[in-house]
């Protein structure tokens, strides 16, 4: 039997007092939208379809190198974690499933803990894997590199550990192991750039070989961070080439905070598609660099811009076009739940927008090198307002339709503070 976490009763008192209003909206624009050819039931029914994960680790509070500033309430373990993201998805109906990092989610029973995450209405996504720390009784140190590590010993360590994902991944019913590595140099001349490579490259073979047949092998790519000169997995080319040799079940992920500044990250997209490596996200966005900050809030249209090349995608599929769609983000500053409930809201109103685009319209304008209308087609969808669409959604998905308004009303994180361990005195692994 299911256990949501919010009442639902509620839930539905918060959508009473704000459905005329709602639907006052959505017939407005469903009238507009029918004046352009569009329907926006089925609109509605795209946007019903659409989910993204979010991160266990992003229920708790996010920090920088230089400080953490924890706030009453916030979950320190994995099952309070659960509960957060279920709270996520109730209100918000379009994050079902957890994607979870190890060791830092480690139990003892994950058999279990599926169950637990089943029963608050959640699943497990893509696992992600840890070898850019060190951890308590590790028997080697992952200082000078972990896959691409020069010492074999440290290599078949990190190996062990994705297989050991692997491993954790099935029995929590994921199917993708996401591989993000800092491997990388601070001085020119550190490592042999060729070698460190191939290390890599032979290392994260013997991972590949461990994935059952129905899995695949999410490649992250970061430019920098920890390492300041160079990294082995740089950029989407580095991913690409990784990928192809690894075979057909390795595709890249595309985190949005991980490329040089300016780059073209929906060209990026396009390209990873058209050799059917466009493997899955880490949704976040940024500013200066891997600044993790909600989706949406610094460069929204370029999340509409990527979200229009997966529509183009989509329409145009290759080689088993499935992505991971996934929230990466630190929330330092705000209430992760919040965070996450309004980014997974941007996110779905990016994919709404691009889904709003009129492809013929667009295709002749491009075929008549008509640059204006071309980019006006674009224009037009973006500056489409689709939050009635996507809060029609989240009400007749029993989620509300202020969903912010309804957590701060639930007053989930006030009892939680009563509840819960202080950040820093929980127990270990639980
Ligand atoms: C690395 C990264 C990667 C990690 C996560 C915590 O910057 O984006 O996805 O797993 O942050
Ligand atoms: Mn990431
Ligand atoms: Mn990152």
């Amino acid at each position: 039997a299911k256990e949501l976490p919010l009442s639902v009763d509620q839930i539905e008192s918060h959508n009473a007092a704000r459905v005329e209003a709602l639907r006052d909206e959505y017939d407005s624009l469903g009238r507009a939208l029918g004046r352009r050819g569009i329907d926006i039931d089925a609109v509605k029914a795209r946007v019903a379809g659409f989910s993204v994960a979010v991160p266990s680790w992003g229920a708790g509070r996010g920090g920088t190198r230089f400080a953490k500033f924890p706030i009453a309430g916030e979950p320190t373990t994995i099952h309070e974690k659960l509960a957060d993201c279920a709270v996520i998805h109730q209100l918000s109906t379009v994050t079902p499933r957890v994607s979870p990092h190890f060791p830092w989610d480690k139990v003892r029973d994950y058999a279990a803990l599926r169950e637990e995450a089943a029963a608050l209405g959640l699943g497990f996504d893509a696992i992600n894997s840890n070898t850019f720390q060190d951890q308590p009784g590790q028997k080697l140190s992952y200082r000078d590199g972990s896959l691409s590590a020069g010492d074999a010993g440290v290599r078949a360590q990190a190996v062990e550990h994705n297989v050991e994902c692997i491993e954790i991944g099935r029995q929590l019913g994921a199917s993708a192991l996401t591989v993000w590595v800092g491997d990388g140099t601070n001085f020119p001349g550190q490592q042999d750039l060729a070698k460190s490579l191939d290390r890599y490259l032979e290392a994260a073979a013997q991972v590949y070989a461990a994935l059952p047949d129905d899995w695949r092998m999410l490649l992250e790519h970061k430019m920098f961070e920890p390492a300041f000169y160079s990294t082995v997995i740089s950029d989407w080319g580095s991913s690409i080439l990784a990928a192809q040799e690894l075979g057909p079940k390795a595709k890249c992920l595309v985190d949005l905070g991980h490329h040089a500044p300016n780059v073209n990250i929906e060209q990026i997209v396009a390209r990873l598609h058209r050799f059917g490596k466009l493997g899955g996200f880490h949704f976040n966005d940024s500013k200066y660099g891997d600044d993790d900050l909600d989706s949406g809030s610094i460069n929204p249209h370029q999340l509409f811009l990527v979200f229009n090349e997966l529509i183009e995608a989509e329409l145009n599929p290759r080689d088993g076009f499935d992505p991971a769609y996934m929230i990466d983000q630190s929330h330092n500053v705000t209430d992760p739940i919040e965070s996450m409930i309004s980014s997974a809201e941007a996110i779905a109103g990016a994919f709404a927008k691009a889904s709003l685009v009129d492809r013929e319209a667009l295709a002749a304008a491009q075929q008549a090198n008509d640059t204006m209308l071309a980019f006006l087609t674009l224009r037009k969808a973006y500056r489409t307002d689709v939050s009635p669409i996507l809060a029609m959604a989240r009400m007749e998905a029993g989620g509300a339709i202020d969903a912010v308004v309804a957590y701060r009303d639930s007053g989930w994180r006030a009892r939680k503070a009563q509840e819960r361990m202080a950040v820093g005195l929980g127990a270990g692994i639980v």
